[in-house]
Parts: structure tokens; C-alpha cells; sequence
């Protein structure tokens, strides 16, 4: 792994860092407009007090923050894969480029120290996962690894109360961030509530020091911040959508890996912006509040 020098003094000194991923940037998020948003990410991590650790996989190197290059190359190059945890050793040793998921993220800012992550949504159980199985290694990779992921909960193109039970069946405590609601990304309320809640960044660090003290097998942490209200996507175009993507999904034959990107890019075109407009909005207060749950843990 090869540390950027502003992420290792960071560490080194005990500073708050925040990991963010890259398949958000390559494969979440059209181009061009993906590289000025990945940079607003990183200035929203800075602003809110903690140095920015992009991750990717830049050719055959797994890197823990990214210079001006590494981040065109991610979000530029039409050659980058999508690279969950089983993928890393497998791009790195063909020198290859890749982004990595909220999973391989994960794993890899776990190996660097870094304790926060910030991102969009959190993947999970795919609907018709009881025929296809198709469950997101970010849930597996969750329940051994400890890091805390602050998301705006999952998108409704997933089944969402049954990626919360496995969650629960993998040991990740789910914390809503000021609301009992689990968000549904687009929207403010999934549908689904919560257990547990906090109110401010300092509670937040208080839980993942007792896990520091406590929680030895390393299980990892979900804070669920719902996108504001000004930026909520209509219900009304988000349920329309919803259906229109799923079955044009199903239409296509896509699976696997390329099924989440497909989804997400049907509804950047069908709702002509409105609901990129939102992903950017949310994904940047997580990474804000990311950074100041980072610059508490740290203080
Ligand atoms: N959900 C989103 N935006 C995303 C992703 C999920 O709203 O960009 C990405 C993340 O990188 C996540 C991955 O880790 O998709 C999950 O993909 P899969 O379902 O193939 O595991
Ligand atoms: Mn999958």
C-alpha cells in the first residue's frame, strides 16, 4: 500500500483522517462532471476538519490518498474496474487500475489505521437475492472490519429491510445520525426505523472508543445521515423511477457486479439530473460529518 505523505503525518501525528471510496467517483457518478465532484468530497472532508484519504487501486498499487493524477486516472480512465476485496490482489498483480467499493475501501483504510469512511450508500441485499444470492460484500467485509461507514443508509433499488437484518445477523451496529428513520439515500426515510441514534459527533466517537475497548473481533460501525430536506429527491419520481430501472434491469439481463451501476446510472438520465443533484448533496454532508466525527475521535 502506498500512503499519500499528507495521510501518513496525519496518521503518524494521531490526526483525523477520513477514507473515502472511488467506485462512487468511476462508476456512481457521468462523467466529466464525476472528477470536480470527487474533488468537492475531499474539500468537504477538509472542511470539516480531517484530511481526505481517497482510495483506489492505481496501476497494480493499492493507494490510501490520491494526488491530482490518481484521481483524473479513477475517474477518467475507461479501463478502471470496479474492485471489491476479492478483486485487489488480482488487479495489483496485472498492474491494472481500479476503484474500490465501500468493501475494499474499507478493507484497505482498516490496514492503514484509518478508523472513518465516508460515502454515498452502503450496498446490501439485492431484491430477488432469495433466487440470485446477490447480497454486496459490503456487508460481509462490515462484519470484520473496523470502520466506521457514514452513508445515507441504502438506495430503495436494494431490498432494504432485509439488508438490515443481515447487519444485524453480522454484528454491524447501525446508528441513526439525529433521526430513528433508517434513510433510503434519495429519500429521508426508508420506511425502516432504528434502534439506536446519536446526536452529535462527540457521541458518535464515544461509541467507536468503547468498540476500541470492547469489540476485539473488530466489527465494523454504520452511521446513517439522511440527505436533507431541501435536497430529498419527489417521492413521486423517485418510485417511478425506481420501477422503470428495475425493470429495464431485469429487460437488459444485467447481473452481478454491474447491476448496482446500471441502476444508478438509469436514474441520473431518467430524472435528467435531479437525482444526481441529490447524490452529490448528501454524499457531501457525510463526508462533512464524517470529518468531524473523525476530529472527535481524534481530540
Ligand atoms: N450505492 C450507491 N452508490 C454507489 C454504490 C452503492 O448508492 O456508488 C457502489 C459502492 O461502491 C458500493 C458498491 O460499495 O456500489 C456496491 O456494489 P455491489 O452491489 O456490486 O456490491
Ligand atoms: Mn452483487
Amino acid at each position: 500500500m502506498l500512503l499519500h505523505p499528507e495521510v501518513a503525518e496525519a496518521l503518524d501525528a494521531g490526526r483525523p483522517v477520513v477514507a473515502l471510496e472511488s467506485t462512487i467517483i468511476s462508476h456512481g457518478l457521468p462523467r466529466p462532471d464525476n472528477l470536480r465532484i470527487a474533488r468537492e468530497i475531499e474539500d468537504a472532508v477538509r472542511a470539516g476538519g480531517a484530511v481526505p484519504a481517497t482510495v483506489a487501486v492505481v496501476d497494480g498499487q493499492a493507494r490510501i490518498g490520491l494526488d491530482d493524477a490518481a484521481l483524473d486516472r479513477v475517474a477518467s480512465d475507461p479501463d478502471v474496474d470496479k474492485v471489491s476485496v476479492r478483486d485487489i490482489a488480482v488487479v495489483a498483480a496485472r498492474g491494472g487500475v481500479g476503484a474500490t467499493t465501500v468493501a475494499s475501501t474499507a478493507h484497505l483504510a482498516a490496514r492503514a489505521g484509518i478508523r472513518v469512511f465516508a460515502t454515498g450508500g452502503l450496498g446490501g441485499v439485492h431484491r430477488g437475492a432469495r433466487d440470485t444470492w446477490d447480497e454486496s460484500a459490503d456487508l460481509t467485509t462490515l462484519s470484520r472490519t473496523p470502520v466506521l461507514v457514514v452513508c445515507a443508509g441504502v438506495k430503495s433499488i436494494l431490498d432494504v429491510g432485509a439488508t438490515l437484518e443481515r447487519l444485524e445477523t453480522l454484528n454491524v451496529g447501525v446508528l441513526g445520525y439525529r433521526t430513528d428513520r433508517f434513510p433510503g439515500f434519495y429519500l429521508r426515510d426508508s420506511g425502516h426505523g432504528l434502534f439506536w441514534t446519536a446526536e452529535t459527533p462527540g457521541q458518535v466517537a464515544d461509541v467507536l472508543r468503547q468498540q476500541d475497548a470492547l469489540n476485539s473481533a473488530g466489527y465494523g460501525l454504520v452511521l446513517a445521515n439522511p440527505i436533507g430536506i431541501a435536497d430529498e429527491l419527489d417521492h413521486e419520481l423517485h418510485d417511478r423511477t425506481l420501477h422503470a430501472g428495475l425493470a429495464a434491469a431485469h429487460q437488459a439481463g444485467v447481473t452481478g457486479k454491474d447491476v448496482t451501476p446500471f441502476l444508478l446510472d438509469f436514474f441520473h438520465r431518467e430524472t435528467h439530473g435531479a437525482s444526481l443533484a441529490a447524490n452529490v448533496a448528501l454524499v457531501l454532508g457525510n463526508a462533512r460529518l464524517a470529518a468531524e466525527v473523525a476530529a472527535a475521535y481524534a481530540s
